[in-house]
């Protein structure tokens, strides 16, 4: 089951949970995706699995008509059967082939484009720490950093969600350290 586990006040609420991002109650839930919205593993194929293959259809839509999603940033479709609104497409870098701060830039996108959209609330999980390679650590520490400058305009809490106990943990210790 999902349960909070930690909150953080920067202003924002920002709580990290361990647990499944698909089953999280918020506006919007982002996706760690590719270029191509090819929803085939990880976090964006158990969010086509529970939301339904209407996202994946709206997502080869939307590469149709604009292209592949450039790495750091992002593209928004329906949530299908989610709890959600919106799932926002988040394009994470490949860890030896991208840097860090293509990463900095898809969270933040990420939080931008929920503003856009008028949200409240929005659930981030750790992009690019699985098929993509990144260290957890690392992906903790520019998520930190991004959390730390951003001024949000509507946007009052942001949900982390961690899908294991090692990820949960590398996230608490380096956000009661940096935020
Ligand atoms: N809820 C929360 N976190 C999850 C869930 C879940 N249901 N499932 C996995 N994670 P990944 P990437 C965690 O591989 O590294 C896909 O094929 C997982 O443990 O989903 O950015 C895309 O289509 C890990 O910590 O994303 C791209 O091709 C984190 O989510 C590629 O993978 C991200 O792992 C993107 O790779």
């Amino acid at each position: 089951e999902d349960y909070l586990v930690k909150t953080f006040n920067l202003g924002f609420e920002v709580d990290l949970m361990k647990g499944d991002i698909t089953k999280i109650e918020a506006d919007a839930i982002v996706n760690a995706a590719n270029s191509y919205l090819s929803h085939g593993g990880g976090v964006a194929w158990a969010i086509v699995r529970r939301g339904g293959e209407a996202i994946q259809r709206e997502s080869d839509q939307y590469v149709r008509e604009h292209g592949p999603v450039p790495v750091g940033e992002v593209a928004v479709t329906g949530a299908g059967s989610l709890r959600a609104k919106y799932v926002i497409h988040a394009v994470g870098p490949r860890y030896g082939l991208e840097g860090e701060d293509k990463l900095h830039s898809a969270i933040r996108r990420s939080l931008e484009k929920a503003e856009e959209l008028g949200l409240r609330s929005l659930a981030l999980p750790a992009i690019s720490t699985g098929i993509y390679g990144y260290p957890m650590e690392v992906c903790a520490r520019v998520m930190a950093s991004v959390l730390r400058s951003y001024k949000p305009k509507i946007l009052e809490k942001v949900i982390v969600v961690l899908y294991d106990d090692m990820a949960y943990s590398t996230f608490e210790k380096v956000f009661t350290r940096e935020l």
